[in-house]
C-alpha cells in the first residue's frame, strides 16, 4: 500500500472517532439519562468530543510514530478505564464517581462487595475502540517519516478544540443556565460536559477546597469562637422542651415566598390552609423571616438549617464541602435516638446529596427510588406533592420512633407547571407567565400541606410530632419585577425586593395552645437552635451562627449571602439603608454598625466552612482542639 494514500494523522482521527462513538452509546446502553428534546440529544452526541480532541491531540506533539501510537493506546486505554470505571459504579449507586467518594472510606466496603457483582465478562466490549485502534494500527501502513506537524497546524487543531469545548459550553448554558457555577447534579454535567470533562471538573472543584483546608489548622477556630460565643443565645426555658421527645417532621416548602400567604389573586385565596394556621392555636408563625440562600438554592437552605452557618457565596456548599466535618442537627438528633432521614423524590444525586447527607450522618434518604412514580404523578421535576406527602407518610408509618424526617417538596418550582386537574385557582394575568402560573403552583402547595397533615392525623402520626415548614427561597426572581409591581400595586425598589425574600416559616406543635404570630425579625439561619431547643437540646457549644428565636437574646439582624441584611428598623439593599416601616432610603448612620458586622458573620461561616474548621472543634465540651502553637499564631 502506499502511504500517502492516507494523511499522516489518520490513525489520531480514528483514536477520537472510535472513542467518541463508544462514550456515545456507552450513554445510551449504560447509563440512565433522561434526554428530553433534541438539543439535549445533540449536547450529548458532542460533549465527548472537546476532550478527545484535547486528549489524543497530545500526540501532535510526538516526533517518532512508534512513541505517539504508543501514547494513543495509552491515551485510548486510560479513557477507557475511566468510562467503565464510571459504568461499573454507576450499575450500584446510580451515580458517576466524584473524587470525595473515593475518599470515604465507609463507602469501600459497598465497593468491594459490589465490585464483583458489578462485573460481567461482557464488559470487554468497553474496550472495543482500544482493540480497533490497535488493528487500525496494524492495518495502516507504517511510515518511517516523523509524525510531527507544523506548529501553525497544531496551532489550528487545538484552537478548533477549545471552539468546540466554547460551542459545547454555550449549548449547554442556554439548556441549563449556570451549570458550572452550581452544579446542580452530576446527571446533569455529564449529559452537557461530558463524562471526561466532568471528571476535570470534578477534581478541580475538589482540589480547590482541599487546598483551602490544608491550609487551615485550626488556629482560626479561636476568633471564630469567641464571635459565635458572645452572640450566644440563651434558651428561653418557658419554651425549652416543649417539644421534648416528639418527632419532628420539616418540611422544606419549595419557592415558597410570604407574599402569597393571607393574600389573595383577583380575588382567589392562594393559600387557605396555611392562612387557617398563622391563626391556630398550636402554630408559630413568623411574617417576618427569611431565606438566606444563595447559588445551592433548595440545598442552601437545608445546609443552613442542619448546620446553622450560611452557605458559601460561590457554588453549593453540598458540592464543594461535602466532605467536610459538620456538627449538624441530624447528628445531634441522632445521639438524642433520634432515627434521622430525608424524603425527597428525585434524583439522589441532586444537589450532590447522597454524599453530603453521609456528612451530615442522615441515615437514611428516601429518594425517588423510594416512590412509586405512576402515570400522570409526575409534573415539573418529579412526584407532585401531593403523591409525594402520602407516600412519605405511608414510610413514617414503618420508621422507628422518635424519628426525625426532612420532607423537600418539589411542585411548586420554576417553571411553576401544573396538570389541569391539579389547577385550583386561575392564573394571575401579567405579562409574566412564571408569575401567572406560580400563584397556582402555591395554591397546589397549599392544598397538598393540607394533605399531610390530613395523612399523619388518619396514620396517628400527628399528635406525636412536630411540625416545622419554612420556604426555601424565593420562587420569582427580579426578572419578574414588572409583572410583581403590578401584583404588589407597587415599584420594586431594592428595598422591595429585599422584602420580597421573606419566606413563610411555621412551628406547629399539636396541643401546645401556645401559637402566635412571633413578629421577631428572623432567618433560617435560626431554625436549627430555635428547634433543637424546643426538642429540650441544649445548644450552648454548638458552632452556629444563628440564635433561638424565642429567647429573650434574639437579635433581629438577618443577613442575605450576598450581604444586603435587614433589622427591625433597617433594610440595607443596593448599597442603600432604608427605614424599615416607610420603605424610604434614610441616613446610612443608621445602617452603618451593621455593614461590617454583617460581613464579618458571613466570613466567619465562610472560614469555618472552607478550613474544614469543625474537625478542630469538640461540641462535646467546646474545646479546641488544636495545639498551643498555632493558638498563638
Ligand atoms: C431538586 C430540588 C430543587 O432536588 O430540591 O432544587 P432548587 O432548584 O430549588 O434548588
Ligand atoms: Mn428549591
Amino acid at each position: 500500500m502506499k502511504n500517502k494514500n492516507y494523511p499522516k494523522h489518520s490513525i489520531l482521527a480514528i483514536a477520537i472517532l472510535l472513542t467518541w462513538i463508544k462514550t456515545y452509546v456507552v450513554y445510551h446502553t449504560s447509563f440512565d439519562m433522561k434526554i428530553e428534546n433534541v438539543m439535549q440529544q445533540l449536547i450529548l452526541f458532542m460533549n465527548p468530543l472537546s476532550f478527545l480532541l484535547a486528549a489524543y491531540g497530545i500526540s501532535l506533539f510526538f516526533k517518532s510514530v512508534k512513541v505517539r501510537n504508543r501514547y494513543l493506546i495509552i491515551m485510548s486505554s486510560i479513557l477507557a478505564v475511566i468510562l467503565y470505571a464510571n459504568v461499573a459504579f454507576y450499575r450500584f449507586f446510580s451515580d458517576f464517581i466524584t473524587l470525595p467518594v473515593l475518599f470515604q472510606t465507609s463507602n469501600f466496603g459497598d465497593l468491594g462487595a459490589s465490585a464483583a457483582e458489578s462485573i460481567y465478562w461482557t464488559d470487554v466490549f468497553y474496550l472495543t475502540d482500544v482493540v480497533l485502534l490497535i488493528v487500525a494500527m496494524k492495518l495502516l501502513p507504517t511510515t518511517k517519516e516523523s509524525a510531527i506537524v507544523k506548529p501553525a497546524i497544531r496551532r489550528a487543531y487545538f484552537v478548533i478544540a477549545a471552539a468546540i469545548m466554547f460551542l459545547n459550553l454555550g449549548l449547554a448554558e442556554t439548556e441549563r443556565p449556570q451549570l458550572l457555577t452550581r452544579s446542580f447534579d452530576r446527571e446533569l454535567l455529564v449529559k452537557n460536559i461530558g463524562t471526561y470533562n466532568y471528571h476535570i471538573y470534578d477534581i478541580y472543584i475538589q482540589s480547590k477546597s482541599h487546598a483551602q483546608r490544608a491550609l487551615a489548622d485550626g488556629s482560626e477556630l479561636v476568633e471564630v469562637n469567641n464571635y459565635v460565643r458572645s452572640n450566644q443565645a440563651e434558651p428561653n426555658y418557658e419554651v425549652f422542651g416543649t417539644a421534648e421527645g416528639k418527632n419532628v417532621i420539616v418540611v422544606s416548602l419549595e419557592s415558597l415566598q410570604t407574599f402569597v400567604v393571607n393574600e389573595e389573586m383577583n380575588g382567589e385565596v392562594v393559600t387557605p390552609f396555611l392562612n387557617e394556621l398563622t391563626k391556630d392555636n398550636d402554630t408559630y408563625y413568623f411574617p417576618n423571616f427569611y431565606h438566606q440562600t444563595g447559588l445551592g438554592k433548595t440545598s442552601d437552605s437545608e445546609f443552613i438549617v442542619e448546620n446553622g452557618l450560611y452557605p458559601l457565596g460561590g457554588g453549593a456548599v453540598f458540592f464543594t464541602n461535602s466532605g467536610n466535618t459538620y456538627n449538624s442537627m441530624t447528628e445531634k438528633l441522632n445521639g438524642k435516638g433520634y432515627f434521622t432521614n430525608v424524603m425527597h423524590s428525585n434524583n439522589k444525586s441532586f444537589w450532590n446529596r447522597d454524599i453530603m447527607y453521609n456528612a451530615l450522618d442522615v441515615d437514611k434518604f428516601y429518594d425517588v427510588d423510594s416512590y412509586e412514580v405512576a402515570d400522570g404523578d409526575a409534573v415539573n421535576w418529579g412526584l407532585k406533592d401531593i403523591p409525594f406527602f402520602k407516600q412519605s407518610v405511608e414510610h413514617m408509618t414503618e420508621m422507628q420512633k422518635p424519628f426525625y424526617s426532612r420532607l423537600i417538596t418539589l411542585t411548586n418550582h420554576y417553571p411553576f407547571h401544573l396538570d389541569e386537574e391539579d389547577q385550583l385557582i386561575p392564573e394571575y394575568d401579567s405579562n409574566s407567565g412564571t408569575l401567572n402560573r406560580y400563584f397556582q403552583t402555591a395554591r397546589y402547595m397549599d392544598e397538598s400541606v393540607k394533605v399531610l397533615f390530613e395523612e399523619l392525623k388518619a396514620k396517628g402520626l400527628y399528635e406525636d410530632s412536630i411540625i416545622v415548614m419554612y420556604g426555601d427561597h424565593y420562587g420569582i426572581s427580579e426578572n419578574h419585577n414588572e409583572a410583581m409591581a403590578q401584583y404588589l400595586e407597587k415599584e420594586i425598589t431594592p428595598f422591595e425586593s429585599a422584602q420580597l425574600q421573606r419566606v413563610p416559616m411555621f412551628i406547629h406543635i399539636p396541643g401546645s395552645d401556645q401559637g402566635k404570630v412571633v413578629e421577631e425579625v428572623s432567618g433560617q439561619i435560626d431554625i436549627r437552635p430555635t428547634l433543637l431547643h424546643l426538642l429540650g437540646v441544649e445548644t450552648s457549644k454548638d458552632m452556629q451562627l444563628g440564635a433561638d428565636v424565642f429567647s429573650k437574646d434574639h437579635e433581629e439582624f438577618v443577613v442575605f449571602r450576598d450581604g444586603r441584611f435587614v433589622t427591625d428598623k433597617v433594610v440595607y439593599a443596593g448599597n442603600v439603608c432604608y427605614d424599615k416601616e416607610t420603605g424610604e432610603e434614610t441616613e446610612a448612620e443608621a445602617c452603618a454598625p451593621y455593614i461590617e458586622r454583617a460581613a464579618e458573620e458571613l466570613e466567619y461561616s465562610d472560614t469555618i466552612i472552607n478550613g474544614d474548621l469543625l474537625r478542630f472543634y469538640d461540641e462535646k465540651t467546646g474545646n479546641l482542639l488544636i495545639d498551643e502553637a498555632a493558638e498563638t499564631k
